[in-house]
């Protein structure tokens, strides 16, 4: 799909740094507050020039302090939108002694707007000296709707995200798509959860809402995640070590000038147990296995278990998958053969056990895929070759 990009030039603007703050409260000069000296806090930086303009209808807002804050005490309340007081998510970073403020829905486009700090404490309880930011939003279209990870339509454009983190307030700008790169460095299942807070007024239930995990050759693990509830679009799936790659976007498109706004969870569980042949969830990734049969195999939510077996010309490949399901699952899994020459063989049921064969028409890699949706399964697998008569 073609994307527009006309509002890239612009993201710039939404990376800015601290800019020092002068005349509210700070002395004019930098100050830095230990622990004991009994002085206030103040807030030494916006990440907004006072009375900036254009600014994006998404943009968080850091605001940086003096000195160490209690981070109990910089939460929703200490940093507040005039008009809105519970109007944004406020989170600490004790490393950088600042705030981020995220609205919890688009600012007003083109109005004046004032966040207000006040009331956080530092280390001591010294009250932060009050300070207040004005900046005025720009128009509601793609160029100031664009969260801060724009641009990234691709993989190598990919913004990061720290598995177990919590992003609000994104947003899906007509045709956009949102990549997102995450790395795990033990064994993990991964749940990407979208809360959509805005869609456009005919998207009934917006089914069209897609989120998917890929590997770094962008092939999809599964194209699920769409549901006609909004905040039940979810996808899990158990993942290995390594880095991994998510796209969210409106399959059936967004309307010109509408947009999706909405809130992604990356949630933690506990992997889904894995066999030794992991990772083989593509065809590249395919195990060679020798005729006989092989036991102690692993199926997961989704998960795509391939294998090669070398075969002649004229030998028939037999293939028979016997599989438990937890009890109450769904017992439905996929099985396909593909021999050299000749078409694949595909069952699609919940028939147990299942038996495929194909006759090879020359010599070459049979190559078998085995798929459950459900985590747990445990399964074994009897390859037979023969020569056909
Ligand atoms: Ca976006
Ligand atoms: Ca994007
Ligand atoms: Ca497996
Ligand atoms: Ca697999």
């Amino acid at each position: 799909m073609k994307r527009s990009v006309a509002w890239k030039a612009l993201v710039g603007m939404l990376l800015l740094l601290p800019v020092p703050l002068a005349g509210f409260g700070c002395g004019g000069k930098d100050k830095t507050s230990t622990p004991g000296d009994g002085e206030a806090p103040t807030v030494v930086a916006f990440s907004l020039a006072d009375s900036a303009t254009g600014i994006g209808l998404v943009t968080p807002i850091t605001v940086t302090f003096s000195g160490d804050m209690d981070e109990a005490s910089v939460v929703t309340g200490a940093i507040v939108l005039e008009g809105r007081p519970a109007g944004g998510h406020v989170r600490y970073d004790a490393l950088t002694r600042s705030a981020t403020f995220t609205p919890d829905t688009l600012y007003l486009p083109e109005t004046w707007q004032r966040l207000s700090v006040s009331g956080a404490t530092d280390l001591d309880g010294n009250a932060v000296l009050p300070a207040q930011l004005r900046f005025r939003t720009g128009p509601l279209d793609c160029v100031h709707l664009a969260d801060p990870h724009e641009p990234n339509e691709e993989i190598a454009a990919a913004a990061w995200l720290e598995a177990g983190g919590v992003y609000r307030s994104l947003t899906v700008c007509e045709q956009e798509i949102d990549t997102y790169a995450f790395t795990l460095a033990d064994p993990a299942d991964i749940t990407a959860a979208t809360t959509v807070r805005h869609a456009h007024a005919d998207a009934a239930g917006y089914a069209g809402w897609q989120i998917h995990f890929m590997n770094a050759n962008r092939q999809y693990y599964a194209t699920l995640g769409t549901s006609a509830v909004p905040g039940e679009h979810t996808y899990h799936y158990s993942f290995l070590p390594g880095t991994y790659y998510l796209e969210i976007f409106s399959s059936y498109g967004v309307d010109p000038g509408e947009f999706v706004l909405y809130d992604l969870e990356l949630r933690v569980g506990e992997p889904c147990e894995d066999d030794a042949y992991e990772d083989n969830d593509f065809p590249h990734e395919a195990s060679l296995i020798a005729p006989g049969v092989h036991t102690g195999l692993r199926g997961c939510h989704v998960d795509a278990d391939y294998y090669r077996v070398a075969v002649r010309a004229g030998e028939t490949l037999a293939l028979t998958v016997d599989a438990t399901v937890p009890a109450g699952a769904w017992a439905h899994r996929r099985v396909e053969l593909a021999v050299p020459g000749a078409s694949t063989v595909t069952y699609s049921g919940s028939e147990n056990p299942v038996a495929v064969q194909a006759i090879a028409a020359r010599d070459g890699e049979a190559v078998v895929c085995v798929r459950f949706w459900v985590d747990g399964v445990a399964y074994s697998m009897e390859v037979q070759v023969t020569a056909s008569p």
